[in-house]
Formats: C-alpha cells, structure tokens, sequence
C-alpha cells in the first residue's frame, strides 16, 4: 500500500521527496524508487523546485488504475492472461482479499458452464475477490452490483446501456458486458466471492462472436482507466446495499416476454419482476415461475 499512498501524496503535489518519506516512515531512497518505478510505469511525474507533482496519467496497468481509485482494490495487472477468474481463485486459496486481478487480453476467458469468453485485447477483463460476511444465497447480489455498476458506467461512456437478466449488460439486444461470479462457501457463509466481469471496450465486435456489441462500436469512450475505475468503484460502493431497485429501473428483461432455457427445461412467459435472491419471476400461461437461473432469450411481443 506504500505505492498508493505515494500516488495519493504525488496527486495533492508538488510535494517534497524528503516530506513523503517523514509522511509515510521510509527512506528518501525508497521514495525515489518508487516514484521511478511509477514512472516506468507510464505515469508522468514532474520534478520542479517544490518537489514532485503527478501531471498525467496515461497507460492501463496497475498503477495506472490504482491511481484515482477510490475502492480499496489491490490491482494486479497482466498483459496477457488464461482466465482473471482463475488467477483470483489462486489468490483467494492464498488467502489474499480486496483484489482486482485485470488482463488486457484473456487466452482462456471463460463464461458460465464451460463456455468460452472471447477476450482480445482492449477489452475490460477483470475478477474482484471479495470476502463479504454473508450467505451464499446472497451472492448474486454481487452479480446484480457488478451488472448495476457496468451498466452505468457504460451510460457515463455514452452507451445505451441495459441490463438483461441473469448476468449481462446489453445494447439494443447485443450483448456487451457479461458477469461470472464464482465463490466458495459453506455452512451459510461465504469464504470468498469472485466477480469476473467481462467489457468489450475498445475491441471491434467482427473478431467476437455474433449479436455481440463494444463500447467502440457505439461510439462511445473508451478510456478503458476511466471506465474500469468506475466498474470498481460503482461495485465497491453497492457491496452491502440492497441493489435491486437499481437493477430493475436499468433491467430490459423485466416487462417482456421471455423464453428461458434451464437445466430442467424452458419457462416462457412475461417477466414481471426479480428476487432478492436474484430469481427472475415469469408470468407463465399456467401462473407464476420463479426461475433460479438459465439462458434468457427475449421475445417479440405476442
Ligand atoms: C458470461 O457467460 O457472460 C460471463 C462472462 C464473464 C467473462 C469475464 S472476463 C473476466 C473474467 N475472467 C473470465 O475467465 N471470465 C470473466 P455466459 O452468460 O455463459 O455467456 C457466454 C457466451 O457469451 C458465449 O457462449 C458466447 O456466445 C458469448 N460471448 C463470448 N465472448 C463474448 C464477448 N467478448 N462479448 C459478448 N459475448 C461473448
């Protein structure tokens, strides 16, 4: 946490190395290698009389998006990844929390049920290990925070933004975020949570599967830094609230007619409304199903 507190202090500059290190309780010398190894790492600090000021920060890497964050997130940054979700899960059996592992490119990307997650570079690919002191039957309000919080940096970006239950976010249909929370838990408490959250930012959507959209393809920003530090915080800040008004006012699967594909079968009908265990509600020609989760399609009108 030294970096950051050193980013924090470089922010509020000009500020004197010999001022860091009293502040902070460590050499001048290690100020200095830091201050050098944040410059390597492509953020601009300047050195003038008054000590040294951060003027710009350009990149997408951990310090870059540590800078500004206001979540307490440990980033830790790769190039080029199998899966963010995986690398979380390692962290999370080494015990670490308050992570947030992010790739620029994913090899073995992965979505729910084995299925693969197209992860070229220039996308969001990101996994938040998270402890909360909760049950396990509320994990996917963590889903819902983290559909809630790209949702709505997406709109910031200019993106017409909508979510379609259980777990993406969409644009006129075409999918262009999706989440897969993993955890493990036991006896009514979850030990850890993983919230992998996948954006097509800038990536254009011919090299990805189709019905698929990027914030490129939009029009909309593209500052990856801006955008994944509002992901983080907008699911920081949601982590013990209650989402669910949130994600029903952003929801576009709520008031149509579905058809939802589960390991039982298909459920087709209106969709009415969401459980606070993240069920969706379907009016069906024979009364009401709550359907735990499946593949949602949306229908045309009757
Ligand atoms: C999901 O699964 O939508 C969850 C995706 C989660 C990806 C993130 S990226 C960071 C973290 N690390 C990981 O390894 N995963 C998470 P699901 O609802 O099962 O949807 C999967 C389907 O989406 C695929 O079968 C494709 O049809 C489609 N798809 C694949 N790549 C896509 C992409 N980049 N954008 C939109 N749709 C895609």
């Amino acid at each position: 946490m030294t970096r950051r507190a050193i980013l924090e202090a470089l922010s509020d500059g000009p500020i004197a190395g010999p001022a860091i290190a009293e502040e902070l309780g460590i050499s001048r010398a290690a100020v200095w290698k830091h201050v050098e190894t944040l410059r390597e790492a492509g953020l601009e600090i300047e050195s003038g009389p008054d000590g040294y000021e951060l003027v710009a920060v350009t990149g997408y890497d951990g310090p870059a998006i540590e800078c500004g964050l206001e979540a307490p997130f440990t980033v830790e940054y790769h190039d080029s990844i199998g899966s963010t979700n995986d690398r979380a899960r390692e962290l999370a059996a080494a015990g670490a929390s308050d992570v947030a592992v992010v790739a620029d490119e994913q090899t073995g990307g992965r979505g729910r049920l084995g299925r693969a997650w197209e992860s070229p570079a220039g996308g969001i690919w990101t996994s938040v290990l998270l402890r909360p002191t909760t049950s396990p039957a509320n994990a996917a309000r963590f889903t819902f925070a983290a559909a809630v919080a790209v949702a709505r940096t997406a709109r910031e970006a200019g993106v017409d933004a909508r979510i379609k239950w259980p777990n993406d976010v969409v644009v006129d249909g075409d999918k262009l975020a999706g989440i897969l929370t993993e955890m493990e838990g036991e006896a009514g408490r979850i030990s850890w949570l993983v919230v992998g959250i996948g954006l097509n930012a800038d990536v254009d959507p011919d090299v990805l599967p189709a019905g698929t959209t990027s914030l490129r393809a939009e029009g909309g920003d593209v500052d990856r830094r801006i955008a994944l530090q509002g992901i983080l915080e907008g699911l920081y800040d949601r982590r013990d609230l209650d989402v669910l008004g949130e994600w029903r006012e952003l929801s576009t699967t709520l008031g149509r007619r579905v058809r939802i594909s589960t390991a039982d079968g298909t459920v087709e009908g209106e969709a009415v409304d969401v459980t606070d265990t993240g069920a969706l509600v379907v009016e069906t020609a024979d009364g009401r199903e709550t359907v735990t989760t499946g593949d949602c399609e949306h229908l045309r009108p009757a």
